[in-house]
Order: structure tokens, then sequence, then C-alpha cells
């Protein structure tokens, strides 16, 4: 991007959601007001959307199909380097990639984004639908520099550092669903999945990949007929109250700055309205009936059955008849 249209572009994003006039900006940035319009004109070719008023000038409308590291940037915390992020505008699935970047001794702290997957993956290999309009990201972690009392808390950390950020930045308050989706108005508007690499001699934990799919204004047609009924987004297309560059950044700020708080698992089930309902657990060797009541210190659900004894669950899904029918 030129030098004029990036201090445009830079003066416009300061200033989202007021309009300032041609001359105010000129004079701002010690350019001419021709130059100022042809570079408003630029961007806009770019796909940056500039509403133009004629008594009161030019205002940026969130970007919010733009996600680019400047933007990422402005929001991080001092601690978070954007220089570790890359942006594509697609990829089969960014945990794919990401693992082998890990391989190869990316650091800490690495984000692989994608605007787009055309294999993006969930638990068991199932397909997760990754459209236009979503957030896909994958943070590559390194055990050395993380502080956590069981690394099987880092599913529930995540989920709870995607919470934080939905409840702040745009103020909904997803809930929870066992391990980790993330549900608004009992649709399912997140999904998370984090992948580890050990050392094949050792059995060492070399690192984790947390993987992150938001449907952020995303066009529920554009997913597959057996989804539309269940998935949401956080937007309607051209009605966001943020920019995907800000929630991403929110989002890194609470995984790569904070230890993993003691309090973790009480942060988690503060988020499960599940807790204390029915549900149905599916294995392949069947499903059963039980009631969700609990979530031990290691992120596992406990259930009680029908005759009230108790079983730990770790890795079976579950349908909660409340939220998924
Ligand atoms: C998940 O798995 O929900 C974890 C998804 C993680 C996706 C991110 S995107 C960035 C990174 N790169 C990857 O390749 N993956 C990660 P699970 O709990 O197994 O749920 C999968 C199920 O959710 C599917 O079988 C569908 O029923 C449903 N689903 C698929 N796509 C969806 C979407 N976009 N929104 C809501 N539900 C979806």
């Amino acid at each position: 991007m030129t030098d004029t249209k990036s201090l445009v572009l830079n003066y416009l994003e300061d200033n989202s959601g007021r309009f300032s006039s041609g001359e105010v900006i000129a004079k701002e940035l010690k350019l001419s007001r021709n130059s100022v319009w042809k570079a408003i004109e630029s961007l806009r070719r770019e796909g940056y959307i500039i509403n133009a008023s004629p008594r009161r000038g030019y205002s940026l409308s969130a970007p919010a199909d733009n996600i680019t590291i400047s933007g990422i940037a402005k929001y991080l915390s001092p601690d978070v380097d954007s220089e570790l992020i890359t942006i594509y505008d697609e990829l089969e699935s960014t945990n794919k990639t990401a693992r082998s970047m890990a391989s190869f001794d990316a650091p800490h702290g690495s984000v692989i984004i994608s605007k787009t997957q055309t294999g993006g993956t969930g638990r068991k290999k199932r397909h997760f639908s990754s459209p236009k309009g979503g957030i896909y990201m994958s943070i590559i972690l390194r055990p050395e520099k993380m502080n956590i009392f069981d690394y099987s808390l880092i599913t529930p950390f995540a989920g709870v550092c995607v919470c934080k950020a939905l409840e702040s930045a745009i103020g909904v308050f997803p809930s929870i669903k066992w391990l980790n989706d993330l549900y608004i108005d009992d649709k399912k508007i997140c999904g998370i999945l984090s992948e580890a690499g050990t050392d094949f001699d050792t059995g060492e934990l070399q690192y984790i990949v947390i993987g992150i799919g938001i449907n952020f204004n995303s066009d529920i047609n554009e997913f597959p007929p057996d989804l539309r009924k269940t998935a949401g987004s956080l937007f309607e297309k051209g009605a966001e109250t943020i920019s995907k560059d800000r929630l991403i950044a929110d989002i890194l700020n609470n995984i790569l700055t904070n230890d993993v708080p003691d309090c973790i698992v009480e942060e988690y089930k503060s988020r499960m309205k599940m807790l204390g309902s029915p549900i149905r657990v599916i294995t392949t060797n069947g499903n059963y009936e039980a009631k969700a009541i609990d979530v031990n210190e290691k992120g596992k659900l406990i259930v009680e059955l029908p005759d009230k004894t108790t079983k730990i669950l770790s890795s079976e899904d579950v349908s909660t008849k409340s939220i998924k029918p």
C-alpha cells in the first residue's frame, strides 16, 4: 500500500464511526485534498467500505471482512507479537498448516489465520464448514512457555478465552457445550479443536495447536443444509458492531498473555448451561441417557446415570436436549 493510502486508512480507522471532511483529513495529514480523494477511491477499489456524506465527509465502515495484520496489531497487547501472525485467503485447514509449522520450530505465539478453509476439521475428523464470513485461526503454543496445571485444561481455557472476548467486545454471553462448542440462542457459533504433537522417541509434548472457528458474519445459506438449523452467526452481514480484527486481537490477548488461572474450571463451568440437565452420551457402541453434573479438575465431564452411579467422560460426544434436540 502506498504511504498516502496507508496514512488515509490509518486516519479513517482511528476515527471509525465518525465522519471527517476531506479538508480536515488533508490538513491533519499534510496532504492535498486531491490526493486524499484519490487514496479514498483506491481504498474503495480494494474493498474498504467508505461512506461519503456531502456535508460531513468520509467515514470508514467496520471493515468486517478485512482481516489485516495492521488491523489486528492495533488492538494487541504489547507482549503479543504481530510479526508471528500470517493471514491467508484460503487454506485447507489452519490447524494442518499450524501443525506443520510447529514441527518446523515455529515459535510459541505463532498464529495462522485463513478467510476460508477447504478442509476445516473438527473433532474425530469431522468436517468444519468454513465459508467466507467466518474467522478460522490456529495458535501454536510451546509447553515450556505455558504455566498450566494440566494440559487437558488447554481446550477449556481456549473456550473461556473466546467467551471472554465475545462478552467484553460484543456483549453477548455464549454458553459452552462440553467439550468446546460455543452456543448463542441455541445455535453453534464457534467450535474449538486442540491438537498436540509429541516427540516420537521420548513421548514428550512438543507443541499444542489451538484451532478456533467462529461464524462471524457468515451467511447461513452457505452452510450445508443439515447445519442451517443448528449453526448461527454472531452478526448479520452489514450489522457488525466490531471488526474481525478486533475480535481476533482480543482472543489472542486472552490466550497469549494470561497464565492459565487456577480457577479456570470454575470459569468454564460458570458458562455451561448444560450442568444439571439431561444429556445424551453418544458413543461408537451406542447412546445412553445421563445427567451432566460436574466438570472435574482436568476438564472431564462427570455424568450421573439413571441408576445414580457416576461416570467420567473424556472424549465422548454429548447432545444436550435443551441446546440440540
Ligand atoms: C468443532 O468440532 O467444532 C471444532 C472445530 C474447529 C474448527 C477450527 S477452524 C480453525 C481450525 N482449523 C481447522 O481445520 N479446525 C479448526 P466438533 O465439536 O467435532 O464439531 C463438528 C460438528 O459441528 C460438525 O459435525 C457439524 O455438525 C458442526 N459444524 C460444522 N461446521 C460448523 C460451523 N461452521 N458452525 C457450526 N457448526 C458447525
